[in-house]
């Protein structure tokens, strides 16, 4: 089926000519894949429509939060009534104290939640406030790993900015206390930290990382990570924005079994609308403003519609196989892609946590950024324009993940896998 894109290109156009290249994030853009990028005018369960018409099965899911699916009865049900008594009151609503302690009883190391606006915000806050807890200033990342676009964290990050490297406009002296290890790299963080004897306030990482395509965890790397900040004086932050809720109900430590000081969220959390939220054990959270001096706020933070999304979306996750079936559908997903690539002989790579993956166009095995790097960006580029003209919408670069929601169900696998094997025989 090839697809007809005019409508979409007449608005890329108009666009472009109020909003810096077109778009509102850069990924958008199809700068990683060539041509130009959709614009999208619905969405309904696992599917989207754009502007032309044209109906495609959606794996970006807004990049994520999308865990049930576009538009949700229940979650768009929830909107309409928080809606009619008003969008936001500057003023402490009782749906903050609701969503907050669902999070923390979702999260054994979390006492106490603060929700801001964005993941990039969360990770900002939490950063600040892991220095003003332990009176230290380095931060230690990971490169690769994508914590939003402050400043502070722009250093060898992943999608979006792997374009810029280090973008423009970030003072040297910002990033002078951002020091970079590759992923799953216990001794070079260790090196670092031996470097920097009590001079690293954190460890910030994505447990399983999500923004450089999808890179699992190696066994020992999160436990070493935990005893390094544990031994250092550091404090550990898991960047969750992604995972958060995701992959389980909760954080990944029920998964991985480590337990971070402060945890970053986002996506998942608020439903579909903007929200980010940082929290951790009660004595560093208790340091934040009013209750201590460590200032952040922000005037539409836990409004009541991202609030009451996240509600009924944390709601419906908690029903009973809501995970098992994300798996199932992922692995089966995942295994047929992999037979498709192998019977096709596309050396391919393919990396999945539950219901988010990666096809990594590389024979390598992915473990790191580098290694992610060594995959055919021409190749993944290719597949994408084969697959989008069958009708499938994946994420516009390798390094973005492709997520599942509640909505896939074995017909949009089969029709993706149909799709899938024609594009890896035409590569
Ligand atoms: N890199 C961001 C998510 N991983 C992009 C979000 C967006 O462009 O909407």
């Amino acid at each position: 089926m090839a697809q007809q894109f005019v409508a979409s290109r007449k608005l890329f156009e108009e666009a472009r000519k109020y909003i810096p290249g077109g778009v509102n994030s850069p990924v958008r853009a199809f700068g990683a894949v060539g041509g130009e990028p959709l614009f999208i005018k619905q969405g309904k369960g696992c599917r989207i429509w754009d502007e032309d018409d044209n109906e495609f099965i959606d794996y970006v899911l807004s990049f994520g939060p999308l865990i049930l699916g576009h538009a949700h009865p229940e979650v768009t049900s929830s909107l309409r009534s928080a809606l009619d008594k008003g969008t936001s009151f500057g003023a402490p609503t009782r749906w903050e104290s609701t969503l907050a302690r669902m999070i923390c009883e979702a999260i054994p190391s979390m006492d106490m939640v603060r929700f801001v606006n964005s993941g990039t915000e969360a990770v900002m806050s939490a950063i600040r406030l892991a220095r003003a807890f332990t009176h230290r200033d380095k931060v230690v990342k990971f490169a690769g790993g994508y914590h939003g676009s402050s400043d502070g964290l722009l250093a060898h990050a992943g999608s979006g900015a792997t374009a810029l490297p280090d973008s423009q406009g970030v003072p040297s002296s910002y990033i002078q206390h951002t020091l970079v290890a590759p992923y799953n790299d216990l001794s070079y963080v260790e090196s670092l930290l031996k470097a920097y004897p009590e001079e690293v306030a954190a460890i910030i990482v994505e447990p399983v990382a999500a923004n450089m395509g999808i890179i699992l965890p190696q066994p020992k790397f999160l436990p070493g990570l935990k005893e390094l900040a544990r031994r250092s004086g550091a404090l550990l932050i898991f960047d969750e924005v992604v995972t958060g809720f995701r992959l389980a109900y909760g954080s990944v430590q029920t998964l991985y079994h480590v337990s971070p000081d402060l945890i970053c969220l986002g996506k998942v959390i608020g439903g579909g609308l903007p929200v980010g939220a940082y929290g951790g054990r009660r004595e560093i959270m208790e340091m934040v403003a009013p209750s201590g001096p460590v200032y952040q706020a922000g005037t539409l933070s836990g409004n009541p519609l991202a609030m009451s999304a996240g509600i009924t979306t944390l709601k419906i996750l908690q029903e009973p196989g809501v995970y098992q079936k994300l798996e199932e559908m992922a692995s089966h997903l995942t295994r047929g892609l992999s037979k498709e690539a192998r019977e096709a002989d596309v050396p391919v790579f393919l990396s999945r946590a539950g219901s988010m993956l990666t096809v990594f166009f590389t024979d390598q095995e992915v473990t790191d950024y580098e290694t992610a790097r060594s995959s055919d960006l021409k190749l993944y580029a290719s597949y994408f324009h084969h697959l989008l003209n069958e009708g499938i919408y994946l994420p516009p670069s390798q390094f973005e993940a492709q997520f599942l929601s509640l909505a896939h169900g074995e017909d949009e696998i089969e029709i993706t896998l149909r799709a899938a094997r024609k594009a890896f025989r035409e590569l």
